[in-house]
């Protein structure tokens, strides 16, 4: 199932970093962005994911999100995010950089997370950047306004917007330092989050990938597990705790 060599750099490793994508939550019932019965299969992002989209009809945009927000909000996080969420304690360093919105890797009991692309139960002011938790007032009103005035957002990031700057760094700085890197349930186009791996693999880590199927990384990186996330990542987790305990 899983290669010694992975297992073997695992056990060794002091510091390890990890990418989750869509594919992570798609077995608690949140529908991928790609694929099949993915969202961009029915939504086209630049008329409902982009900073003119939203201007242009932030009503539409916000139903959109209350209605993605509300669909997380009744779901859970599954036995992926659980596996990953124990993984941490096995580290001295251990970074889940993520760029789900769902806010289900915190919900799980991870504690060092980076969410790259914000937080989809999170809105934020397109004026005066403050952000708010009361995403249901995009329900109770389709387009809310903060108390400058301006127009109240998701907090997530678009197309075309950058990525949170601190966060980013971090990122990065996790990437280039770990001894192993596991990229979960991304198909890996979206930059800079697909970068990541690309980094640390040049910065000397051994890199995985653990997805349904091959992305347009697998032929660069030194592993592809092909599998659901929701039944790799525990059985990792339960041969690691193997590995640890027996030295
Ligand atoms: C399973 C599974 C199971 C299923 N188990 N696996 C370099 C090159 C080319 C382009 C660019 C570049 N650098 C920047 C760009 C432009 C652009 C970009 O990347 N474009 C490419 C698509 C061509 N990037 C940006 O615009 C970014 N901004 C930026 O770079 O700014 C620069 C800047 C600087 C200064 C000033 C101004 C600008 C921003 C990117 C924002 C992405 N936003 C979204 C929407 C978030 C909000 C929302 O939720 O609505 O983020 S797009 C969407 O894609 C979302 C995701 O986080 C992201 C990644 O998707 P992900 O997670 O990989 O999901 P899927 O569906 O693609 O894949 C799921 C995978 O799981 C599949 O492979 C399945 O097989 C697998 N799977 N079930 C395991 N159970
Ligand atoms: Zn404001």
């Amino acid at each position: 199932m899983f290669s010694d060599r992975l297992l073997q750099h695992l056990k060794n490793a002091r510091s390890v970093a990890v990418l989750t994508g869509a594919g992570v939550s798609a077995e608690s019932g949140v529908p991928t962005f790609r694929g099949e019965d993915g969202l961009w299969k029915k939504f086209k992002p630049e008329e409902l994911a982009s900073i003119d989209a939203f201007m242009a009809n932030p009503d539409l945009v916000w139903e959109w999100y209350s209605e993605r927000s509300r669909i997380i909000r009744e779901k859970a996080p599954n036995s992926g995010h659980a596996a990953l969420a124990e993984m941490e304690s096995f580290f001295p360093e251990f970074t889940l950089i993520t760029q789900n919105v769902d806010g289900f890797h915190r919900r799980a009991g991870s504690r060092n997370v980076l969410e790259l692309h914000g937080n989809i139960l999170f809105s934020r002011c397109v004026r005066c950047g403050v952000k708010s938790d009361k995403v249901e007032s995009g329900m109770d009103r389709k387009d809310p306004l903060c108390a400058c005035g301006g127009r109240m957002r998701p907090d997530v990031v678009w197309f075309g917007e950058p990525l949170p700057q601190d966060v980013l760094k971090k990122a990065f700085a996790a990437s280039e330092i770990c001894d192993v890197f596991l990229s979960i349930g991304t198909s890996a186009f979206v930059h800079p989050a697909a970068t990541l791996p690309v980094v640390a693999k040049q910065a000397g880590a051994y890199v995985a990938e653990i997805n349904s199927e091959r992305t347009v990384l697998s032929d660069d990186l030194d592993e592809t597990i092909l599998g659901k996330s929701g039944e790799m990542l525990p059985r990792l987790v339960a041969e690691l705790r193997n590995l640890i305990d027996r030295t």
